[in-house]
Formats: structure tokens, C-alpha cells, sequence
């Protein structure tokens, strides 16, 4: 009301500066774990002076590009950043240090960090360095950004994401839908958010390619999959330079590993029982914050994965696609695996959206 064509109310500046700060950041995003994805803007006089976002663990963090964006012009500026600024050494110096120095006037927050290291100290130090700090702003955005960082840090496990699709009679299909693998695609983009994704071997061995993010310049996430003993060797497909990442093969025994090309780390582990909990600790020890469970494929293990999630409580997330499909085949097992568990869960805060063809629902458990 009484705002002018491309003129911000005044009231929304805070938010709307935020929301380009989660911008900045998601650039990077797949490549930041085991750190967060965070965006910094520098402001003056209503004007964008300076952003920057943190690219990956080890290099800068946002706000030191955001503020050799901005020069000398940072002085008397206020500091956007959708996550606080640190106050530690870790890889790199404190910004919270970087921002008193280039002598700002007022810093806006989006959420404090939760790594204990942090948690409030950089709000702390900066209000005792005489900066106005407001904290809070587009908080639910910012958290909603770096919700497996969050995770991770709060309870030392990877947050994980179950996926699947569903025919419109309610059957869990071995296909995913049309497009959702191609550049900006939702499965494509899936992929790049994951450090780690637990797929059917079967899947792994004839369709690597489909298995690979299509978004331009993504990572990769690492492939996981579990294979018991006695098993034929399980060979792993000639890859080209974009798909190759690391495989992590979880087995109950030593076993033999075929490779067309030597090009890619391949690494055995192997534990007593396969089990959903220690590969996921392991995860958590290679410094994954998230891990994405696949089902597709000849679900195989998939399926007790998957009745341990649910038993234990080990699922953060659900992504689901129903496809314009009514299916009763296959994937018989599967269904019996996912209703005969004697659980409710109420999944929060659903969103949809309907991508391609297809219906996209997304949840937390
Ligand atoms: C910020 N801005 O852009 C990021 C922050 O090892 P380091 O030095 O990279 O520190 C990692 C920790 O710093 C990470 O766990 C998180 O608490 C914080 N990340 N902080 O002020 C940033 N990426
Ligand atoms: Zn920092």
C-alpha cells in the first residue's frame, strides 16, 4: 500500500535483503558440507554494495567476499548475513572480527549458529564492539537452507531423506517420472544436495548414468550401496569424468570389486550385520551432514534399510512424486516392507508442488 512501482516498502527491506542473501548462498549448494550454505550482502543507503557467499569448507566464508566487495564502502553499512557471523578460528578467522574492522554499522542475521562453537557468541561480540545486531530476520528460510547442517550439528548424525514415487493406486514404482532426471529436473536437483545417496545395487551396475546430478558444474554425491555376501562380484560400469565419484560399498564380507575404469575411489567397508545406524555413523564420521535413501532399482537391501529408518526413528525427511500412472506390477515387496511396519507418523509441514507430470510432496518425520 502507497509503495511505488519497484520501490521496496520500507518495512520489507530487511526481508527482502535476506532472501537475496539465501540466493547468494544456495550458488554453492552441494559443495560447502561438512559447512553451511550461508549468503552475505553489504548495504548502503538502500544501495547493494558488496555480496559474497561462502563456496566451500576451507576457502573464505560469505561475509569476507561480501565485504571485499564492498571496499571502503562498508564503513557506516549494515551487514546482511542468513547465518551469524562466527566468532572462532577454524579453517579460517573470525567474521565477526572482519566486520568490526571494516567498521559496520548494523549487522542483520538470519539465524543463529547452531554449532556450539559458535551459538550466539558472534551476536555477543558484536554488540560488545558497540554494532547494532538484529537477529531473526527470514528465520524459517534460512533454517529451512541449511537444515541438514542444522542437523547435523544439533544431534552429530546426517540428516536423511527418504525418496521414492508412487502410482496414482498407491504403489511404490521402480521408475522415476519424465524430465525429473534432466537439468532442473527435481531428482537432477536432488542429487546435487546430497553428499551421499544409498541406492539399490542393481540400479548402481546397469544405470549409472541416470544416478548422476545433470545441474551444471554439481558435485557429485557419493554413491553408497550395500552388498551381501555371496554375491556375484559387483561390477562397477566404466564412468565418464562427470559421473565419477566415490563409491562406498557396505558388505558382511571382503569381496571382490570389478572395475571397468580405475579412475574412481572405491571403498570397501565392512561391517558385523549390514545396518542402516553404522552406515550412517560412518557417514557421519567422513563428515557427511546429508544422505539421501533411494528407492529403486531391485530394492534388496533397500527394503530392511527402510524398515530400520522407520523403526528407529532415523529419517528426518520424505520426498515423494506420484506419476500420472496406475501401476499394480512390481515393487510388491517394497509395499509389503512400507505398510507391514506397526508405526504412525505424522509428517509436518508439508509442501507440493507439481513439477513435469508429476506431484512433488515433501515432509519431515
Ligand atoms: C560464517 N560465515 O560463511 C560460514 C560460517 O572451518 P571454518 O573456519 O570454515 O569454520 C566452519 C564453521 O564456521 C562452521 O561449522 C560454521 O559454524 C561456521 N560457518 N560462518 O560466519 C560463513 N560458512
Ligand atoms: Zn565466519
Amino acid at each position: 500500500v502507497g509503495v511505488r512501482c519497484g520501490e521496496m516498502a520500507q518495512d520489507n527491506d530487511d526481508g527482502f535483503y535476506m532472501r537475496r542473501c539465501v540466493e547468494l548462498a544456495r550458488k554453492a549448494i552441494g559443495c560447502t558440507s561438512p559447512n553451511p550454505m550461508v549468503g552475505c550482502l553489504i548495504v548502503k543507503d538502500g544501495k547493494i554494495v558488496g555480496e559474497g557467499f561462502h563456496p566451500k569448507a576451507g576457502q573464505p566464508h560469505a561475509e569476507v567476499f561480501a565485504l571485499r566487495d564492498a571496499g571502503d564502502l562498508a564503513e557506516n553499512a549494515t551487514a546482511y548475513v542468513s547465518l551469524e557471523p562466527c566468532n572462532h578460528y577454524g579453517r579460517t578467522p573470525p567474521c565477526t572480527e572482519a566486520l568490526i574492522k571494516a567498521k559496520v554499522k548494523k549487522v542483520v542475521i538470519g539465524m543463529v549458529d547452531p554449532n556450539p562453537i559458535v551459538a550466539s557468541k558472534g551476536v555477543d561480540r558484536l554488540r560488545d564492539a558497540g554494532i547494532d545486531v538484529t537477529v531473526g530476520i527470514e528465520e524459517e528460510l534460512c533454517k529451512t537452507l541449511n537444515e541438514a547442517y542444522i542437523h547435523r550439528m544439533l544431534t552429530g548424525k546426517p540428516f536423511l531423506t527418504l525418496r521414492y514415487s508412487l502410482s496414482v493406486n498407491g504403489n511404490v514404482l521402480d521408475q522415476l517420472g519424465e524430465g525429473v532426471t534432466e537439468p532442473g529436473g527435481y531428482y537432477s536437483q536432488l542429487l546435487q544436495e546430497y553428499d551421499a545417496v544409498i541406492l539399490s545395487p542393481t540400479l548402481f551396475i546397469d544405470k549409472f548414468s541416470i544416478l548422476t546430478s545433470q545441474e551444471p558444474g554439481a558435485k557429485q554425491p557419493v554413491r553408497i550401496i550395500t552388498a551381501r555376501t555371496p554375491n556375484p562380484p559387483i561390477k562397477i560400469p566404466g564412468l565418464t569424468t562427470e559421473e565419477t565419484a566415490k563409491v562406498i560399498i557396505f558388505t558382511d564380507k571382503e569381496m571382490d570389486v570389478e572395475h571397468e575404469t580405475a579412475q574412481q575411489g572405491i571403498e570397501m567397508v565392512v561391517l558385523d550385520r549390514i545396518n542402516l545406524k553404522a552406515i550412517l555413523e560412518y557417514c557421519a564420521r567422513q563428515g557427511f551432514c546429508s544422505v539421501l535413501l533411494d528407492l529403486r532399482g531391485n530394492f534388496g537391501d533397500l527394503k530392511e534399510l527402510l524398515q530400520e529408518g522407520i523403526e528407529q526413528n532415523l529419517l528426518q525427511k520424505i520426498v515423494m512424486e506420484v506419476l500420472p500412472l496406475w501401476d499394480g506390477s512390481n515393487s510388491e515387496n517394497l509395499r509389503v516392507a512400507m505398510q507391514s511396519l506397526d508405526k504412525r507418523l505424522e509428517v509436518k509441514n508439508l509442501r507440493h508442488r507439481i513439477s513435469d507430470n508429476n506431484v512433488l510432496l515433501e515432509g519431515y518425520l
